[in-house]
């Protein structure tokens, strides 16, 4: 990690955004106000990509060794990880039996689990954020009142999956939840931030993958052609580079969810 100490003000986000970028004092002559009177203040380049790659706990799959899991946690902090072009190592976790080392570094026993610095943190939504912060290049930032936009699709996916009685309205409420996303994307696509991929597709992708897969193998029921935005947004994230290579294959998604289903 390069670390400056610099005496202008205006010019932090700019080098924030630099990668690789060789700090010349004559930047900081020609661009700031007179110097008088300034405190140095202490500027960590974090952008800069880090020399070794990340350690990252993720499922493993339990169809085939030494591919990853059906875990969209996890696969989401993996397209993060894809997307900003930062390198990692995958320790392939058996989330059946779990390993002593594993459970040293999060009692909790869950998976997604990062590195940072020497300290291990888990949850995908505080590594994503932590990976923004410090890698902000190519920025991934959905806008705030952009990040509940199809948020109970998950939920609403696993009550229908569940569901054993064909008249309880859980389809319907999964319909529904589809329906306003669909019509969000009509407005608003082909991504929930428009043009450029952000971190909410980045979580949303995931999930809509189990969705279709599990409902297509369990109930037979397949996105209606009535919602075409959401269809082409599952086709736009499901080619990308960066999602076929975190992927889990769809058998590790059925046999994932079938004891929740027969359960
Ligand atoms: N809120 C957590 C959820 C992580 C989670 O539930 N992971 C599951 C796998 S998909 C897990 O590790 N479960 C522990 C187990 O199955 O024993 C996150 O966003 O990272």
């Amino acid at each position: 990690m390069f670390t400056a100490i610099i005496q202008s003000t205006a010019t932090v986000m700019h080098l924030r955004l630099l990668r690789n970028a060789a700090v010349s004092s004559n930047y900081f002559f020609n661009h700031s106000r007179p110097l008088r009177n300034m405190k140095p203040i202490r500027v960590s380049m974090s952008s800069l990509p880090p020399s070794d790659p990340f350690e990252i706990c993720v499922k493993a799959s339990v169809t085939t060794p030494n591919r990853i899991g059906d875990c969209p946690f996890c696969q989401r902090v993996l397209l993060t990880l894809e997307e900003k072009h930062l390198p990692y190592d995958l320790k392939l976790v058996d989330l059946a039996n779990k390993p002593e080392w594993f459970l040293k570094i999060n009692p909790q026993g869950k998976v997604p689990v990062i590195k940072f610095h020497e300290k291990w943190v888990a949850d995908s939504d505080v590594i994503t954020q932590t990976l923004e912060e410090k890698y902000p290049s190519p920025p991934l930032t959905t806008p705030p009142e952009k990040t509940k936009v199809g948020s109970k699709i998950f939920s609403t996916f696993i009550g229908f999956l569940k569901s054993k009685d064909p008249n309880d309205g859980t389809e319907q409420t999964l319909l529904r939840e589809l329906t306003s996303f669909n019509d969000y994307l009509k407005e608003n696509g082909p991504f929930v931030n428009g043009k450029e991929i952000t971190a909410t597709d980045l979580s949303i992708g995931p999930k809509l993958y189990h969705l279709e897969i599990a409902l297509g193998h369990f109930k037979k029921w397949t996105v209606p052609d009535s919602l075409p935005f959401l269809k082409s947004y599952m086709k736009a994230i499901f080619s990308k580079e960066s999602f076929i290579k975190t992927c889990t294959q769809p058998q590790d998604v059925i046999e994932g969810w079938r004891p929740k289903v027969k359960g």
